[in-house]
């Protein structure tokens, strides 16, 4: 760093050049090293930014029109024409995981508040039967898909500043659940400060400005920053499969998906489900101003989320449940500043400073957070698929403790999928699975083909059954 105190004269005259200096009023109270933590962070700061968003954000809160249209998606297959266009998918999808052109990216810097688990989510114990957790079980999907053709998938895994080092602890005491370390690549998303009502940024700690994740759109300048889009281009990774830490059933890498993706020569692709209620808090896939893009659940009018079309259904009814193929080409379009995402503004409750220079929790919002959202690339994609999948199959989130998208949701959505398998393989089991608790592993059957290949004939099934 430089001569810190050099530092502090030139820093202090772009705060007040900001009406930012208050950032400053408790500095010569600091220690030596509190004073070269502050100037770091504020050193990181992009001033004009903030003021930017201030502006055109929070001060200027007038409506924005914005025209939504309903998109159509490559339906489930039904018809035999369909089933053989899937097919055809599916091999190309193969073929491109065979000749190591696919990698992965998991999304795990969120701070899982709704589910109230302290800890990285990914570390929470979901295996209805073997309490195995959400990244053991991707892991082990993986490593599956690996072993199946045949390849390597280097998995590029987001985490943020507050659960980094217990996320990379934990893959290390289990031994990166048979992946080969190599191939596993954390990065640190980045972070954004808070601004209040008057646009001043808000401290919570006498040397410490509040910050909070970027959001997932943050994920391509952490790309670029951590050295990941130079791993892909050294491993000549072309396609990248991008999911979320909290869905249970994610088909990671499937060969469909990402073979409509390059089939198509698209740049984003999303996989979409129909809403399961009007409310169900998942973005729609659609047109908005002409443009493909999804729209936040929190961003459409209650009008919006009930419309229905001519037969009865839900006019914007294309849920997207975050699963996207994302041409390496295109995410380096973007880290390239050749386009730009916007920022979100959510109203939070955000810990700052009283008078005495204590720490105090609002119990009201108090302040904006900002974040960019991966799915916002979309708008800017000049080719892109939207696929329909099977909510049963493809969909179950862990988001809150209880309730729906829940732990025992997703544990029983787990339970009826492995049913629906052994039901299909001639096993006997009751019609209703719910008190049950079924579990295969991955790495004994990765989709219900492998299994009917793997098993044959009846068999009585005990209440609690697990697979490997
Ligand atoms: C997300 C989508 C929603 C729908 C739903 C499906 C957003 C804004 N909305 O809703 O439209 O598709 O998922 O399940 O994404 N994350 C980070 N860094 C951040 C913020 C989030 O890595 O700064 C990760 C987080 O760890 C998680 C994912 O992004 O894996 C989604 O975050 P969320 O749970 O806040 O999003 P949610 O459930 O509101």
């Amino acid at each position: 760093m430089k001569d810190a105190d050099a530092l502090y004269h030139e820093l202090l005259d772009r705060a007040r050049r900001m009406g930012q200096e208050h950032i400053f009023a408790y500095w010569d109270q600091l220690t030596r090293l509190q004073k070269e933590a502050l100037l770091r962070q504020v050193q990181q700061m992009d001033f004009e930014l903030l003021h930017r968003l201030h502006q055109t954000i929070v001060a200027n809160k007038k409506p924005v029109n914005v025209t939504l249209e309903p998109v159509q998606p490559i339906p489930l297959p039904r018809t035999e024409e369909q089933k053989q266009q899937t097919k055809q998918m599916a091999a190309v999808g193969e073929q491109a995981l065979r000749d190591g052109k696919v990698g992965a990216i998991l999304v795990a810097g969120g701070q899982g508040t709704r589910l109230g688990f302290d800890g990285p989510k990914g570390i929470f114990p979901i295996g209805p039967v073997t309490q195995k957790s959400l990244f053991q079980l991707h892991a082990e999907k993986l490593l599956a898909a690996r072993r199946r053709y045949q390849t390597r998938v280097p998995w590029y895994i987001m985490t943020s500043e507050s659960n980094h080092e217990q996320t990379v602890t934990f893959f290390e005491q289990h031994g990166y659940f048979g992946l080969p370390q190599d191939d596993v690549f954390f990065f640190v998303q980045g972070m954004m400060p808070a601004l209040d009502e008057q646009g001043k940024l808000i401290m919570d700690r006498p040397d410490h400005v509040f910050m909070s994740p970027d959001g997932h759109g943050g994920i391509f300048a952490a790309l670029k920053k951590s050295g990941a889009v130079e791993d892909m281009q050294n491993r000549g990774i072309e396609y990248l499969f991008y999911f979320q830490v909290d869905n249970v059933l994610v088909k990671i890498c499937d060969p469909v998906f990402l073979g409509y993706h390059i089939h198509q020569q698209a740049d984003m692709s999303a996989k979409v489900v129909p809403k399961r209620d009007p409310f169900e808090k998942v973005g729609v896939v659609g047109r908005i101003n002409g443009k493909l893009g999804v729209i936040e659940y929190s961003d459409m009018s209650d009008e919006e989320k009930q419309a229905r079309d001519a037969q009865g259904n839900l006019l914007y009814n294309a849920g997207s449940i975050a699963i996207h193929v994302l041409s390496r080409r295109f995410i380096e379009k973007i880290c390239n500043h050749d386009i730009e995402l916007p920022w979100h503004i959510a109203h939070k409750k955000v810990p700052y400073l009283d008078e005495q220079g204590q720490t105090v929790q609002p119990d009201a919002p108090n302040g904006y957070k900002f974040e960019r959202f991966i799915f916002d690339a979309l708008n800017y994609a000049e080719r892109a698929v939207v696929l329909e999948v099977d909510r049963s199959e493809e969909f179950s989130p862990v988001k809150n403790a209880e309730g729906e998208d829940s732990p025992s949701t997703a544990r029983r959505d787990m339970t009826r999928l492995f049913a629906s398998w052994l039901r299909t393989a001639g096993f006997s089991l009751p019609e209703n699975v719910d008190e049950m608790r079924l579990e295969i592993s991955p790495l004994f059957a990765l989709d219900r083909d492998e299994f009917l290949h793997k098993v044959e004939g009846h068999l009585r099934i005990p209440k609690a059954f697990y697979l490997e």
